[in-house]
């Protein structure tokens, strides 16, 4: 008797860790982006081109980089980085050519990475204001935003592999499925036993 009450303590622990697991895995809406992955030295928001890319510069691969994803509203871009680079907004397409960043928002978080959540349709021009790293090539225009679309999971198509689409992170399907995959296995294991 205190055995089976032992067991399903533990259990209930175990059912307990699978809940708050569900919670953190919950979908919480559009996808993320990394920003410059597979086109960036590293997938990183910085101003070195690296000793690999020598044949594009910096700012072709940035844009190879936007032209590969497709963004919509809700989704979030992670820029990853040390800590000697910013991510700032510029508000248009010329300051950002000429990295004329007199006036910006700076989005950086407290500690990298920062993340962006996207908000709206309007094109997004990001720079690092530190020294030249503008100038060098450490800037991303993202201008074909797509309003938010709206989740319908029964006719979703099948998940890239993690980092196929332009760094595309695992989708909310994914964590859904895996939360499933918990929860299930945790209530037939606990039905075996009772
Ligand atoms: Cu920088």
């Amino acid at each position: 008797m205190e055995a089976k009450f032992t067991r399903l303590a533990a259990f209930s622990r175990l059912v307990l860790i699978c809940l708050v697991l569900c919670e953190v895995l919950k979908p919480v809406g559009g996808a993320k982006f990394v920003v410059g992955a597979n086109f960036v030295s590293g997938a990183l928001w910085t101003n070195d081109p690296g000793p690999s890319h020598s044949n594009t510069t910096l700012v072709e691969q940035y844009e190879m980089w936007a032209n590969s994803v497709k963004i919509s509203v809700g989704d979030t871009l992670q820029f990853l980085y040390d800590d000697s680079h910013t991510v700032v907004l510029v508000s248009t397409k010329e300051m950002y050519d000429s990295c004329n960043y007199a006036t910006y928002t700076d989005v950086t978080s407290p500690t990298p990475p920062t993340l962006y959540i996207v908000n709206d349709t309007q094109p997004l021009y990001f720079v690092c204001s530190i020294d030249k790293h503008c100038a060098e090539g450490q800037k991303v225009a993202i201008t074909n935003i797509l309003p938010a679309s709206s989740p319908t999971p029964s006719v979703y198509p099948a998940p890239p592999p993690a980092f196929s689409n332009g760094g595309r992170l695992m989708g909310s399907l994914d964590r859904l499925r895996s939360c499933w995959t918990v929860a299930s296995s945790t209530f037939m294991f606990l039905l075996s036993i009772t």
